[in-house]
């Protein structure tokens, strides 16, 4: 015990000494931390008015962006409105040369206006594929107003012709047969490959966000891949698809079709048809008959027959609108592919030729690449006037 005291005692005097130099250590560590801390809030106070700036400046920045923020949004809208008509444009770049590097050519190598500088101008507009009545028609028209304004320079010409063709354009009525509350069957026809299917894709998308009620039918019934590929834009534009199946006979799936549309007061009821049977005459035939079922089943409803062409086919689908025009009552065409063709031109040649007016134009594969045939949008995008 007395160790233990003695210790003790030991102890205690060693362990208050340690507690005096741990308060003084102590003491000092605060002062020290306390001066530290008034330097520090010296510094705050700095960083402080720093921030407030930096806030102020930010404040600004963003009052400056909200001002500009309406203009960018406004550009935006613009670049998505334009979207079709530059897609359009930029589409139609080497018809718009085509013709007019033809006709540039010949302007430039006269200086004045006679027989030759006609034929050779005649001779340019057959080759941009305008056809050769309607490039008649255009001369023929050319050659009244040269005399009617007494105009001598050749270089006048060439807006005289753009004039000129973009009336023809401007002819006949574009617009689709649909009327509010009354049903409208339309039968979208043409050979095979011409972009039918793809066609009724993007109309029931556009019919469909107009506020229509829109149903497809799959009376192409040639391939299996036809009625699966109408499937597929029936569910891209959340539009319904009747069908049967492979072989079947196509005016029974348009009498279904009338049927079900009927039934879901539908507006816009679109066919499909096959491009091509296993020869020409079947093909014929199996129109016709498709024809006799929508006036025997559907008589109330709004007939559109719509003749797809495509215009990289040029001349062809001159032909092509004529062996059609044998059997069906063609209300509207729509010409595909117009982006990247040369061939654009036959655009001219189709409606004052066939006189059925262009009522839609392709100028891609998207969804949204098809619109109605503006003469006034499709002139300015040809000829940029
Ligand atoms: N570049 C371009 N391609 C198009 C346009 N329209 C259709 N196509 C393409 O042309 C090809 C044929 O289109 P479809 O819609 O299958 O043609 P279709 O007339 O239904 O053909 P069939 O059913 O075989 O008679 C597809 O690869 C389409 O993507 C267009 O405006 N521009
Ligand atoms: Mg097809």
């Amino acid at each position: 015990m007395w160790f233990f005291g003695r210790k003790s005692k030991e102890k205690v005097e060693e362990q208050e000494v340690r507690e005096e130099e741990v308060l003084e250590e102590t003491v000092e560590e605060e002062l020290i931390e306390e001066t530290e801390e008034v330097g520090e809030t010296e510094d705050v106070e700095e960083d402080e008015e720093d921030l407030i700036e930096e806030i102020e400046e930010v404040e600004e920045d963003v009052e400056e962006e909200l001002t500009k923020e309406p203009e960018e949004e406004e550009v935006e809208e613009k670049k998505e409105k334009k979207g079709f008509f530059a897609k359009l444009t930029e589409g139609l770049t080497k018809t718009r040369d085509n013709i007019m590097d033809g006709v540039d050519s010949v302007l430039g190598a006269f200086t004045k206006i006679d027989e030759d500088l006609y034929e050779e101008l005649e001779e340019a507009l057959i080759m941009a594929d305008l056809g050769v009545s309607t490039t008649m028609n255009i001369m023929d028209e050319l050659r009244e107003q040269v005399k009617e304004q007494k105009v001598k320079d050749p270089s006048k010409l060439k807006g005289m012709i753009v004039d000129i063709i973009s009336s023809k354009l401007s002819e006949g009525d574009s617009s689709l047969n649909i009327e509010k509350g009354k049903p409208t069957v339309m039968l979208v026809i043409g050979v095979n490959g011409v972009g039918k299917t793809t066609t009724i894709g993007k109309l029931a998308s556009q019919l469909k966000s107009d506020g229509n009620r829109v149903l497809l039918a799959a009376a192409d019934t040639f391939r299996a891949a036809a009625i699966d590929q109408l499937e597929v834009w029936g569910e891209r534009s959340g539009v319904d698809v009747i069908k049967q199946y492979e072989g079947a006979d196509p005016s029974a799936v348009v009498y279904d079709a009338i049927q079900a549309a009927k039934s879901r007061d539908v507006d816009v009821l679109i066919c499909d048809t096959a491009g091509r049977l296993h020869n020409k005459t079947n093909l014929m035939k199996e129109l016709e008959k498709t024809f006799r079922v929508i006036d025997r089943e559907f008589p109330e409803a709004n007939k559109e027959v719509l003749l797809v062409l495509d215009a990289t086919t040029g001349q062809n689908a001159i032909s092509q609108a004529q062996q059609f025009k044998e059997v069906a009552d063609i209300t509207g065409i729509a010409l595909t592919k117009l982006d990247g063709t040369a061939k654009g031109g036959i655009i001219v040649a189709i409606h004052s030729e066939m006189e059925i007016p262009v009522k839609f134009i392709g100028v891609g594969e998207q969804i949204d690449d098809l619109q109605p045939f503006n003469p006034e949008e499709f002139t300015k995008a040809l000829f940029g006037n």
